[in-house]
């Protein structure tokens, strides 16, 4: 079909509205987040309800169009990026914003997938719940996106991930028919678990277009800390530590090496937060509970006692919310610094927690003598085991050596993660990122596995093309 009768047919299913035309109003489609992949469509389209994303699917599907399905766009493997070829249409779920159904007595909310994750958690806190999903992108990015990529975030420790919040799923799929999984039920074994299955592809096997989430009683009782410690082992004992003395009551455990904290040292304005002394790892540990038992008098209780023990070198608690704001405003703001302050090679990887500091320490042997010229900035989502290896080089480095050095740095610090045992995607995603290292590392049995299923669920290969396998 040619491209101008693609755009008026599904102009025709969606309204004029719903279609974007002009290559300048496309634009903001078309480039990922971190700016690294930029790409070419006839036309994005944004329809509005299930049955305008099933028409459209139906019609990509007669004529054989590939459909690269987008959500906020803040996804850091280049997954929602379309291709330069100019024939992949761009499937925006933005206009999705319904919020279907609140169930307080089952602990549910059913929403669009275009629904932002910050709009799904203000509603579950109307509703006096909690939806525990929170990341730095939560402004901007879908709850489709969130379920889409398995997002994480810095609850995982307590909640789980996206998969673990979610109870039903409403899917379009490749030719069009919809799968109505929208069920909210803790328990259900009857047959696959296709939920589980479409969580995690990355848009690769169908559209997501509602969610069943699954709600948590609101645990209004907090306690901040920002920590220094000497290593990432010190680290990892206090998380061991604390969670002996508050169990599930730990929240959050993010970890941050004193290089994240100086790539823009000149605009902070969270220093009165935090420590006066400088450290080489600081950790930024939050404790929520239902009931308020002086919860921030126990936390500093046993910093203290981590301090006596030397397994850590300096703690301070937050005295009120502003400094608990700033506190995780310095843990957030990293993502952005990076971006400010050069090019970055990412590295979104988990290990068991019990290797963490081990792999630590031969990565940045290593690193050090491979690639002198990088400056790591290690950090992340301790608690999880996941961590964001990246290393930062200046803006101006050429392109094509920025290349070269990226994809000899990925390979070696991979091997280091593979051979402890750990995976190369933890949170992100494979997108186009980490597509060939994804075939590097699995087994041929699991990539075998993984393309009979793509292909039983999309024979004609138009879902998200080049993307994760
Ligand atoms: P997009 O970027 O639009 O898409 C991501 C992928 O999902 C693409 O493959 C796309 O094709 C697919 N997709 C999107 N919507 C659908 C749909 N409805 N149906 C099928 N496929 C779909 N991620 C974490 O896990 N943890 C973090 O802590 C975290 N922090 C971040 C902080 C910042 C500042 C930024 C910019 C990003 C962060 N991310 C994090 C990454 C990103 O925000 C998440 O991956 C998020 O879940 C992506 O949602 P999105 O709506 O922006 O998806
Ligand atoms: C975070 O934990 C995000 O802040 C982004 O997952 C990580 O910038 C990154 O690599
Ligand atoms: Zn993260």
């Amino acid at each position: 079909m040619h491209a101008r009768d693609l755009i008026g047919g599904l102009s025709h299913l969606v309204g004029e509205a719903g279609v974007i035309r002009d290559p300048a109003d496309q634009s903001p489609y078309l480039r990922d987040w971190l700016g690294r992949y930029e790409g070419r469509t006839p036309v994005v389209v944004r329809p509005r309800t299930t049955t305008e994303v099933a028409a459209v699917m139906r019609l990509c599907h007669q004529t054989g169009t590939p459909v690269v399905p987008q959500g906020g766009n803040t996804g850091m493997s280049g997954g929602a990026t379309p291709d330069g070829s100019g024939a992949q249409v761009v499937l925006s779920l933005s206009r999705m914003t319904r919020i279907r159904e609140v169930d307080p007595v089952n602990n549910t909310l059913t929403v669009d997938a275009g629904v932002l994750l910050a709009d799904v958690q203000r509603v579950a806190h109307e509703a006096q719940r909690h939806f525990p999903l929170s990341l730095g992108a939560e402004g901007q990015c879908t709850i489709g996106g969130n379920l889409a990529t398995n997002a994480g975030g810095t609850s995982v420790l307590r909640y789980g991930n996206a998969r673990e919040l979610t109870l039903g799923l409403e899917v379009v799929l490749p030719d069009g028919r919809v799968w109505d999984g929208l069920r909210g039920l803790r328990k259900d074994n009857a047959g696959y678990d296709l939920k589980s299955l479409f969580i995690g592809s990355e848009g690769t096997l169908g559209v997501i277009t509602g969610a069943v989430l699954k709600l948590s009683p609101l645990a209004p009782t907090r306690a901040v800390a920002w920590v220094g410690a000497h290593t990432p082992a010190h680290i990892v004992a206090l998380l061991t530590h604390l969670q002996a003395a508050f169990g599930q009551s730990v929240t959050a455990f993010e970890m941050m090496s004193a290089a994240c904290l100086t790539i823009e040292a000149t605009q902070r304005d969270d220093a009165p937060a935090l420590l006066r002394g400088t450290h080489a790892y600081y950790a930024l540990i939050e404790l929520a509970d239902t009931q308020d038992d002086d919860l921030a008098g126990r936390l500093r209780q046993a910093l203290a006692q981590a301090t006596q023990a030397g397994t850590i070198i300096d703690a301070r608690v937050a005295e009120d919310a502003t400094s608990a704001a700033m506190m995780w405003r310095a843990r957030e703001g990293i993502s952005q610094a990076q971006v400010r302050g050069g090019k970055t090679i990412k590295h979104d990887i988990a290990l068991p927690i019990s290797r963490l500091a081990a792999f630590i320490d031969e990565a940045d042997a290593t690193v050090a003598a491979r690639f002198p010229q990088v400056r790591l900035i290690n950090f992340g989502h301790v608690g999880d085991g996941n961590l964001h290896y990246n290393a930062l080089l200046p803006l101006d480095i050429p392109d094509d050596d920025f290349a070269q050095l990226a994809t000899a740095m990925n390979r070696c610090v991979h091997d280091i993660v593979v051979q402890r045992g750990g995976t190369i995607s933890a949170e992100h995603g494979v997108g186009q990122l980490r597509r060939d290292a994804l075939r590097r590392y699995k087994s041929p049995v699991e990539m075998d596995l993984m393309l009979m299923i793509k292909r039983a669920l999309d024979p004609n290969q138009l879902m998200n093309p080049g993307k994760v396998l």
